[in-house]
């Protein structure tokens, strides 16, 4: 019996990775979402860590991604909007390719888009929007999802939780990010209760009778509700016109009937937004970046916390004395690195 095990970050990342090439995926896929899913774990983002590893699985088994996709930029001379075709692959290394020219347009044109299409999109956002404002840049970053959220006063599930995140750099630190599901809660969350046996919430889903529920399974069947009543139901639906029929891609309703299925990883776009502070404040009076530090101190003064802090505490401990996994997980990652595909149902 395996007992519970404590990985250096890069050990981890070399096995996650090890099981996507056993799997069939090639090196530009698997060294992208191998990082993304180990931030996850590293970051105690449990709902899209190492448990994202099994649907990504189920995806491919069931031909719904392309293992050997090969991302292409398509980027007109001086246009402001960059697009990424991901060729069926995953969207993390769409992103990968597109971020440096993003950045480089942003600081030359003020402000850039990427659009990435054709993806499949597993995980959290706020890896892209660290990779932009790794770039000394604020931005946006958004994406459908599959229909799994009623709309406010709805009964049935048509948007998706659709993630929205922010990101904003700071100077000599972790840069201001958020990043959250416009539902309740992300529905890897609504798993992880499953998983463990535990009554959701209150308020957070709807049955298939659109009864209040919280028993997990009832809400898996049912629907999840928007955060915030009308307001996440608006945000969520704005991130459908914006990165979906904006964009060109498939939007929650045609990524669900698309796959048939919510067990599988979804397919559609995303948008991604990058802008320079500088240029935006044009020389006015006061440096964009030291007048965010004032607000950011501000908030802390106050003895609220920012978001994403304490993910940055996770990531900070995780760095210095690594990842650990229990028996369980340990052993699930041993049998999809024996076996491959013949581990998935
Ligand atoms: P959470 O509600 O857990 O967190 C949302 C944000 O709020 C985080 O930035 C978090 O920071 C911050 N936060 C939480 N509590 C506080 C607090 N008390 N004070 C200040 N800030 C706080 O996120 P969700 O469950 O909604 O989403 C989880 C993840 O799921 C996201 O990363 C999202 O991208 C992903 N997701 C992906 C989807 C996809 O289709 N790819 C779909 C839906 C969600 P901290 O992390 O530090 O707690
Ligand atoms: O947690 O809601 C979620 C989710 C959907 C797709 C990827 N993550």
């Amino acid at each position: 019996m395996n007992q519970a095990v404590t990985f250096p970050v890069e050990t981890l990342l070399a096995r996650v990775e090890a099981i996507y090439r056993r799997a069939g995926l090639n090196m530009v896929q698997a060294t992208s979402i191998a990082r993304v899913i180990v931030a996850g774990e590293r970051d105690a983002c449990k709902s899209h860590g190492i448990y994202r590893i099994e649907g990504t699985l189920r995806t491919l088994k069931a031909g719904k991604v392309r293992p050997d996709a090969q991302p292409r930029l398509l980027a007109g001379e001086g246009e402001a909007i960059l697009r990424v075709d991901a060729d069926g692959g995953f969207a993390n290394p769409a992103f990968d390719l597109g971020l440096g020219e993003l950045a480089k347009r942003a600081r030359k044109l003020g402000m850039a888009a990427l659009v990435i299409n054709d993806c499949t999109h597993f995980s959290a956002l706020w890896s892209e929007v660290e990779g932009v404002t790794s770039e000394g840049l604020a931005c946006i970053a958004m994406c459908p999802s599959y229909s799994t959220v009623a709309p406010a006063g709805g009964n049935q599930a048509l948007l998706g939780t659709n993630p929205f995140a922010f990101g904003w750099p700071r100077p000599g630190g972790h840069p201001y990010v958020f990043d959250f599901a416009t539902s309740v809660a992300a529905r890897g969350e609504i798993e992880l209760y499953r998983r463990a046996g535990k009554p959701l919430p209150e308020g957070w889903a709807i049955d298939a009778d659109g009864q209040p529920t919280t028993d997990p399974d009832a809400a898996l069947a049912g629907a999840m509700l928007p955060f915030g009543g009308h307001k996440g139901s608006a945000i969520g639906t704005m991130i459908e016109l914006l990165s979906a029929a904006m964009i060109g891609d498939m939007n929650s309703r045609e990524s669900l009937d698309y796959l048939g299925t919510t067990a599988l990883a979804p397919k559609h776009g995303e948008l991604i937004i990058a802008f320079s502070p500088e240029r935006f404040a044009a020389g006015r009076p006061g440096n964009p970046f030291d007048r965010a530090e004032t607000l950011f101190e501000a908030i802390v003064g106050q003895g609220a916390r920012l978001p994403s802090q304490r993910r940055f505490q996770a990531r900070d401990r995780a760095t210095r004395e690594g990842i650990t996994l229990s028996a369980e997980e340990v052993a699930l990652l041993d049998r999809l690195h024996d076996q491959g595909l013949d581990a998935i149902s």
